[in-house]
């Protein structure tokens, strides 16, 4: 099966070693210094997720975005010029709790989202090898197309209490019989539909578990025009203050709208729809 079958199929696809280990070891340093520089309380209010910063933080994410290999992934899977929105710095620290069931899409109102093309992709890249003792990621393969209980069961998708953890019993922490641990080695690639359904398993090792999400859209002109000035609006500014090689990476691949349609609200709500 291809990389592109299997994405489309499944919601997800892996293609290994991407980073260099030049690449991988500047990552960990640079997200090691940032993630030490928090403050417990700003660590707080996302603790099902880890801490959660932005990719803006570090001209070093620009390299990242417009990673050559990266692009190639895209372009082998039939989509030559993906634009990206927004990064993320997302680490478990060691001993904390399992992420809750969720999707990162967020336009459930306009029907595009139904349909088989996948409106935004995540490319995740662990720091370091994950299994299920240290956080690794769970997936429910097809559900980024196919309605699924869990649906029904999300009462408050991306809410306060499940991003502090403060609900373990929420339906969100469960363990779902169509599950699968999704586990890969530091430096692969993870493409996948902002549409599937995912989590994460607890840290129980004395170690933190570092993941950098990137937001692209695969085929950003064939987006509806109210999903496209989402999307524009979303978009993290490129920081005035990062050098000139960094902004000449990046700036390609921001998305531009120019129409007059108002952006999609941010709508949460996957509806119900045969499978
Ligand atoms: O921590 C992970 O493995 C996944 C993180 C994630 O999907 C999220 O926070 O949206």
């Amino acid at each position: 099966m291809t990389h592109r079958e299997q994405l489309l199929r499944d919601g997800f696809c892996r293609f290994e070693n991407v980073l260099s280990s030049d690449l991988l070891n500047r990552l960990i340093a640079t997200t090691d210094d940032m993630l030490a520089a928090q403050s417990d309380a700003q660590r707080a209010g996302t603790r099902a997720q880890g801490s959660m910063l932005t990719t803006s933080a570090d001209p070093i994410f620009a390299e990242l975005i417009a990673l050559p290999a990266a692009l190639e992934a895209f372009a082998s899977m039939g989509w030559p010029r993906p634009t990206f929105t927004d990064g993320y710095i997302i680490s478990k620290p060691s001993h904390s709790p399992r992420l809750f069931w969720h999707y990162d899409w967020f336009a459930w109102e306009d029907e595009y989202s139904y349909g088989a093309n996948p409106p935004q992709l995540f490319a995740m890249y662990y720091l370091s090898h994950t299994r299920r003792e240290n956080g690794c990621l769970r997936v429910i393969p097809g559900s980024h197309v196919k309605h699924n209980s869990l649906h029904d069961a999300l009462l408050e998708p991306h809410g306060k209490a499940l991003s502090e953890a403060r609900e373990m019993t929420n339906p969100a922490f469960s363990d779902r019989p169509d599950e699968i641990d999704v586990c890969v080695g530091a430096g692969d690639l993870l493409i996948g539909d902002a549409r599937l359904l995912h989590a994460a398993h607890e840290n129980t090792t004395d170690t933190r578990r570092t993941l950098i999400t990137l937001w692209y859209q695969p085929d950003f002109e064939k987006l509806p025009e109210r999903i496209q000035a989402q999307m524009v609006a979303k978009t993290q500014k490129i920081p005035n203050d990062w050098p000139e090689s960094a902004k000449r990476l990046l700036q390609p691949l921001l998305p531009t709208y120019t129409g007059s349609a108002q952006p999609h609200g941010r709508s949460l709500y996957r509806k119900r729809t045969k499978v």
